[in-house]
């Protein structure tokens, strides 16, 4: 057997029943292979597939909190600190109800190459908790968040871990978390990323994830003679990447038509209005059907996703494995010329393969929504020199972020032969990273 096949079958034996972590790593091992054929033998000796695929720690804890009712309930809160050779661990926390031990493990395990993707002083990890926000009061949200960090506290700091939103996780549940971190630590610093702008959180991380996915789209398809400007883009999800993906997308010249929810999605043919969607998400907290009732000329397709809809470029901004291979078709089939992932892991295997054997130009999320965190590294690095920078410069600096990483993507693609196949070129350059920083501080 192949010394791939043999740590994959560790990986499912050591992690039985985790799908998504199976995918994740099945998809990264399997884009490494060229430079694990040439480097066979001291990859064996040193064991660093296997280094790579074990979490230095994992943490699971219970999260007890007092509903609206009186009533008392129980969630299950992880934290998931997959790789340090890089920086402290750095990634989201996410609120949703999909969140199990498999979630977290993929999640961690692509932040790694993620954040070794940026540049920035960062290692990988991941959090969350099995806890829905959707219909929860503000108090309920508050109480959630005071007791999850009541355990979590113990196990992040400034130079240690560095967590952040995630889906279900924005700007009201980190200040709830720091403030219950500050009452425990009696500490004020840069402990969570992403935090209110009055209180150490840096211009742009709002923007920063929706903005990157654009930025790295426009150099994909400039490099291939295209341009967003002038551009039909689909858009799923309507949360913090989907709008700011959107927002940008329509300053660099394109028209997107769609935005959407678990529940349905919103065909606007006259372009999305960006305010509107903000007002219902941000404002409201409210259900993106609702947009329709605000918008002439708009529809509202319940139950269905945005793929249908014809369009040169996509992104998926949503959550896990929500373009499967049908919709890869449907898109193909409409003439969709590049995808760009802004959420997590939002494309089947199936459907990438296919999206790439028919010439569509693919970036995978690990390096195209990896502006978050690398603007998340800049609110740390604020945060350590009690400074703060404008808008423009920390934008500018994320648009250098997302230029580093396609040049990064594209030459370790190519340097394999394997040029314009992103997947492989983002997974070899981040490996590459955390191997050679692993090996320089010892494997054992
Ligand atoms: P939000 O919670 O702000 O938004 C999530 C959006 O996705 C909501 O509109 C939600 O709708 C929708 N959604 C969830 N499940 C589905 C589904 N099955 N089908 C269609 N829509 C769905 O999260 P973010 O925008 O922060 O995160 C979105 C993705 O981007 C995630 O994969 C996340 O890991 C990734 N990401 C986020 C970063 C960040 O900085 N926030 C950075 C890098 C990646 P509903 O309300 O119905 O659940
Ligand atoms: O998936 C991600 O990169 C995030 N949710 C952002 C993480 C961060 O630390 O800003």
């Amino acid at each position: 057997m192949s010394y791939i096949s043999n740590v994959m079958q560790m990986v499912r034996e050591m992690n039985p029943a985790e799908p998504e972590f199976h995918q994740a790593a099945k998809e990264v091992l399997d884009s490494i292979e060229p430079v694990v054929k040439r480097y066979e033998k001291e990859f064996r000796r040193e064991r660093v597939l296997e280094h790579l695929l074990e979490p230095e720690r994992s943490i699971s804890f219970r999260v007890p909190w007092v509903d609206d009712k009186g009533k008392l309930q129980i969630n299950r809160g992880f934290r998931v600190q997959f790789n340090s050779a890089l920086g402290p661990y750095k990634g989201g926390l996410r609120f949703h109800p999909s969140v199990n031990r498999s979630s977290m493990n993929f999640l961690a395990f692509e932040q790694t190459f993620k954040n070794a993707l940026t540049g920035q002083p960062i290692g990988g990890g991941k959090g969350g908790a099995n806890f829905n926000p959707k219909g929860k009061s503000d108090r309920e949200v508050m109480a959630f968040c005071q007791s999850f960090m009541t355990e979590l506290f113990k196990y992040i700091g400034p130079n240690e871990d560095v967590p952040a939103g995630d889906i279900g996780v924005g700007g009201r549940e980190i200040g709830y978390l720091y403030g219950q971190y500050k009452r425990l630590t009696n500490q004020y610093e840069g402990t969570l990323t992403g935090k209110g702008l009055l209180w150490g959180g840096s211009l742009c991380r709002t923007e920063a994830t929706g903005y990157g996915v654009c930025y790295i789209a426009e150099e994909m398809l400039r490099a291939h003679g295209r341009s967003l400007e002038g551009s039909t883009v689909v858009v799923s999800g309507s949360g913090n990447v989907a709008t700011y993906a959107v927002e940008k997308a329509q300053q660099m010249g394109a028209k997107v038509v769609t935005v959407s929810d678990s529940n349905g999605y919103v065909y606007d043919p006259n372009g999305i209005d960006v305010q509107v969607v903000k007002e219902i998400k941000e404002v409201r907290r409210g259900r993106i059907s609702e947009y329709v009732k605000i918008v002439p000329g708009s529809t509202y397709r319940d139950g269905k996703k945005v793929w249908e809809i014809p369009c040169d470029v996509a992104f998926p901004c949503a959550i896990q494995n929500e373009l499967d291979l049908d919709d890869a078709m449907d898109l193909v089939a409409n003439g969709c010329f590049a995808v760009t992932e802004g959420a997590n892991m939002p494309t089947t295997r199936e459907a990438t393969d296919y999206l790439q054997a028919k010439g569509v130009l693919f970036m995978p999320g690990k390096a195209s929504n990896a502006g978050g965190v690398g603007v998340s590294a800049l609110e740390m690095a604020q945060n350590s020199m009690r400074t703060r920078r404008s808008f423009d410069e920390v934008d500018a600096d994320l648009h250098g972020i997302m230029k580093g990483i396609w040049t990064q993507v594209s030459e370790a693609a190519a340097e394999y032969n394997l040029d314009g196949n992103y997947v492989v070129g983002a997974n070899i350059a981040g490996f590459q990273k955390v191997v050679q920083a692993m090996r320089e501080q010892g494997f054992v």
